[in-house]
């Protein structure tokens, strides 16, 4: 059965030098996977996490890693995502000439595809890829930098699309990502979203993570029934 609201945790921003201390810790809190931030420096102006390092985490933890693609022309990787252990890769549409063919490839690499989709870009563009994605990544910031302000249309964007998936009776999962806090995973998980993207706006801000987790979890049930 499928859990209502799902838990990824942005490893970029884990304490990097105490990382497997904050891995054990997510795990045992309950935490449903892993999401990795892979940029470029071309689609996004940053550099960030590449197969080695998703590679090496993997072997020391049994929790399912996501990887989110923010490279040019992804399809030129896709299989060493996979090879390095993630059970779900999801790429950007703005970055994909041939879209489908990029979904269609994942699933055959033997990954769970997703696709997602940068704040500015009309959600019609998604229409056509709906059924051939197991997740929709709508970012609630322009991509590229953990810290970031959410940017307001982020809740009509998931309202609109879980409209949309529910009419067309198609069960692709929506993940939020960026600014994730206690008030905004309510609004945005009350508007359809199922996976929220855990990063410094909630469970990486200085406390130990597992706890964090918990306190957050908490929290969010309970301002669901608020908001
Ligand atoms: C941003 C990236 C995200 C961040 C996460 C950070 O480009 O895709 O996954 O790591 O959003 O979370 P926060 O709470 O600092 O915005
Ligand atoms: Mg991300």
């Amino acid at each position: 059965m499928k859990r209502d609201l799902l838990y990824s945790a942005s490893v970029m921003c884990a304490r990097l030098l105490r990382l497997e201390d904050d891995l054990v810790a997510l795990e045992a809190a309950g935490c449903d996977e892993l999401h990795f931030d892979v940029m470029d420096g071309q689609f996004v102006p940053n550099i960030t996490l590449g197969f080695d390092f998703i590679r090496a985490v993997r072997s020391s933890t049994g929790l399912p890693c996501s990887a989110h693609l923010m490279i040019e022309r992804p399809e030129r990787y896709v299989e060493r995502f996979v090879d390095a252990g993630c059970h779900s890769v999801t790429v950007h549409v703005e970055a994909c000439t041939h879209a489908h063919r990029v979904l269609n490839q994942i699933r055959a690499a033997g990954a769970s595809p997703g696709i997602a989709i940068n704040p500015a870009t009309a959600l019609t563009k998604l229409d056509y890829l709906l059924d051939s994605a197991d997740r929709v990544l709508v970012m609630t910031v322009d991509p590229g930098f953990a810290g970031q302000t959410i940017l307001k249309g982020a809740f009509e964007r998931v309202r609109i699309l879980s409209e949309n998936l529910r009419y067309r009776k198609l069960n692709a999962r929506i993940e939020v990502d960026g600014n994730i806090t206690v008030r905004n995973a309510a609004l945005l998980a009350n508007a359809g979203a199922s996976i929220l993207d855990c990063g410094t706006s909630s469970i990486f801000d200085g406390r130990h993570p597992g706890e964090a987790l918990v306190d957050f979890r908490e929290k969010v049930a309970l301002e669901r029934k608020l908001v």
